[in-house]
């Protein structure tokens, strides 16, 4: 037995570090904040502008930054969903590595930015098509739609007198257009806040061409240069944000070139699109 055959058998029990994530599948990584509950505790409720500026800092950075490519990120509350390209080949696939690199980085980021220890936790969505991959955002989306309504309604139940308990109470099993139902009888409106707390705030790639000077030639070039875009203003029904989206991956070359139809039409109805 020498120090190479300890080696061997000690690495033996690092049981999952060559899971890999199959090749030709998108591939997303969905970041949720760590009890962000408390991490938040003091912010603005139901929605601070303060917070959602770190994050979008935090996302730019990551989008620039991290060594991977990630082609489009969409974030809401303390949620981040990045879509990684198909011709990124970080660390050749491996689970581990990918997800607790990401969450790493974007926890330091943002505990920059908020100047206290943080964490998010890491998944990783293994997606078979297309299609998949838009279900997927939409899904996200309406899930940002229907959270903005719960904490609007909460909020305005608590502002006009009502505790935690008799607020949880009037919202019980609600489904999204009693809520609606509910803010309207209390007079509150959900068009009020600013509509990135209510569809999210997407980030991708953009082409800029800026002036720029070739000293050797002693002329003036133009330059081409990929910047992160940030739209706090996603479109406001779920067709629209589709054919958006598939817009900006196409421009990524993500193969993006039909809207499917969406089986889950119905269920959305609820939610009122304004
Ligand atoms: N004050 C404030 N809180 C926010 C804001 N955005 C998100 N949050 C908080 O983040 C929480 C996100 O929900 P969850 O992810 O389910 O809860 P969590 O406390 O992070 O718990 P785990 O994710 O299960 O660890 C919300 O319940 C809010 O408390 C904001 O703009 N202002
Ligand atoms: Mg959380």
């Amino acid at each position: 037995m020498n120090l190479k055959d300890l080696e061997e058998e000690m690495r033996s029990y690092e049981s999952y570090s060559e899971t890999k994530i199959p090749q030709g599948f998108y591939r997303i990584v969905r970041l949720d904040g760590r009890s962000f509950h408390k991490v938040l505790d003091g912010y603005k409720k139901p929605f601070d502008m303060s917070f959602s500026t770190s994050i979008e800092k935090t996302i730019t950075n990551l989008m620039r930054d991290s060594g991977f490519r990630i082609s489009y990120a969409y974030t809401q509350s303390d949620e981040i969903s990045f879509l990684l390209s198909k011709k990124d080949i970080s660390f050749e696939n491996r689970l581990e590595k990918i997800l607790s690199v990401l969450s790493g980085l974007t926890s330091s980021y943002l505990a920059m930015e908020l100047k206290k220890p943080l964490a998010f936790d890491a998944r990783m969505i293994v997606l078979p098509d297309q299609e998949k991959l838009l279900y997927y955002f939409i899904w996200r989306y309406s899930d940002s739609l229907r959270n903005a309504l719960t904490s609007v309604t909460y909020w305005t139940l608590r502002k006009e007198g009502d505790s935690e308990r008799e607020a949880m109470r009037k919202m019980y099993q609600k489904g999204t257009s009693e809520l609606n139902e509910l803010l309207r009888s209390l007079n509150g409106n959900i068009t009020d806040y600013d509509p990135r707390f209510r569809y999210g705030i997407g980030f991708y790639w953009d082409t800029i061409v800026k002036d720029g000077y070739n000293p050797k030639k002693d002329e003036k070039v133009k330059c081409e240069r990929r910047v992160v875009k940030v739209e706090t203003e996603l479109p406001k029904n779920y067709p629209r944000y589709l054919l958006w989206l598939k817009n900006i991956l196409k421009k990524e070359n993500e193969d993006i070139f039909y809207i499917p139809s969406f089986p889950y039409e119905a269920a959305l109805r609820g939610i009122i699109f304004r």
